[in-house]
């Protein structure tokens, strides 16, 4: 980042602010992007106020709805998905919009709406933890659109089937003792804490690395019995180590977001024999890539235990893959354990 620019980046300013600034790097932008990051910062606002008020309104439980991996859905699984979809289809700059709790994606019809953006989002993560009061969370993935033709062309699932490694930014929402904003486009990872006396996300981490070595093992020990030999040998190691403690709070991007701040390593592995987890439960597209994109940011790893998560080229929209992120050293070591079991 250019130094005069990284001046200007100091702690308090607010996102609106801070977006304009960093957008001086690129005096060729249209804008489109800092109107994307703004509906996505609208959204994730009225979410916010939502998730502080549920016990309050009719909003807890589950529906009898389920999404396409066969999980029902919870209340607040569709109301952020429509919150997230009608703020970027009718006003974010993108031309589709994948969504986890979508089995296709979201075409913006009207061809003077459509921008040259391409989004992929998790609406709502760890839904599972919010009749509980624990913390959920909001991924998305920001991809340009390979389809041809501009504006008066649809958009075709190709601008979603991208590797991470095309992601032009990335970032989560965490709804949690404070709801926080942590994105990252391809230079620095910033921490944004939203004031609600004001309604502002305001810049608290100017600059987020991971720290290390040390830290938290993140990982739902339960499945134990179900994980490869070299993974379970992985995890015993990591676990006897003076500096390592655990946390599972079972909440993706709560649990990589601690991790993001303190170090160590989050997994969800393959469970080898039981269907529907072969190849363990996150998804690719709309949680794995872009925390792949944020921890690589950030100074560290994020692998599908044999290759770089931001290397995985997507078959579909909805495929799951294995998930290992946090320190790269800790990263390296499942994978290096991972190949020595192969050789
Ligand atoms: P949830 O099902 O509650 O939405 O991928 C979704 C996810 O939560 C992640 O946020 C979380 O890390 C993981 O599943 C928890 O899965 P387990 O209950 O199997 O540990």
């Amino acid at each position: 980042m250019d130094e005069e620019i990284a001046r200007h980046i100091k702690k308090g300013i607010d996102l609106r602010r801070h977006i304009a600034i960093t957008q001086r790097e690129h005096p060729q932008a249209t804008g489109e992007f800092s109107q994307l990051l703004g509906q996505i910062t609208l959204a994730a606002k009225i979410v916010s106020r939502e998730i502080n008020r549920a016990g309050l309104g009719d909003i807890l439980g589950k529906t009898d709805e389920e999404n396409v991996y066969g999980e029902r859905q919870a209340r607040l699984d569709l109301y952020a998905n429509a919150v997230f979809t009608r703020a970027l289809i009718h006003n974010g700059g993108i031309c589709i919009l994948g969504s986890e709790e979508e089995s296709d994606p979201i075409q913006v019809r009207k061809p003077e709406l459509r921008g040259k953006y391409a989004v992929t989002i998790d609406p709502l993560d760890g839904s599972s933890n919010i009749d509980y009061n624990v913390s959920v969370g909001t991924i998305f993935g920001i991809y340009r659109r390979q389809t041809e033709g501009g504006p008066q062309t649809k958009a075709s699932l190709k601008d979603l089937l991208q590797p991470g490694r095309d992601l032009v930014a990335a970032g989560y929402v965490v709804y949690g003792s404070s709801t926080m904003l942590v994105y990252t486009a391809g230079d620095r990872v910033f921490g944004f804490t939203l004031d609600s006396s004001i309604g502002e996300f305001l810049l608290s981490y100017p600059n987020i690395r991971i720290p290390s070595p040390g830290g938290y093992l993140s990982v739902n020990e339960s499945y134990f019995k179900n994980w490869s030999p070299p993974v379970r040998e992985a995890v015993k190691e990591i676990r006897d180590r003076d500096d390592y403690s655990s946390r599972y709070i079972g909440s993706m991007v709560a649990d990589f977001h601690r991790n993001l701040l303190s170090g160590g390593i989050f997994l969800y592995p393959p469970e080898p024999e039981v269907p529907g987890k072969r190849s363990g439960k996150l998804r690719l597209l709309y949680e794995a890539a872009p925390m792949a994109m944020i921890a690589s940011q950030a100074g560290g790893r994020a692998s599908n235990g044999k290759k770089d998560i931001l290397d995985v080229e997507p078959d579909n929209l909805h495929d799951r893959t294995p998930f290992y992120s946090g320190n790269r050293e800790d990263v390296e070591f499942v994978e290096n354990k991972i190949k020595s079991w192969e050789d």
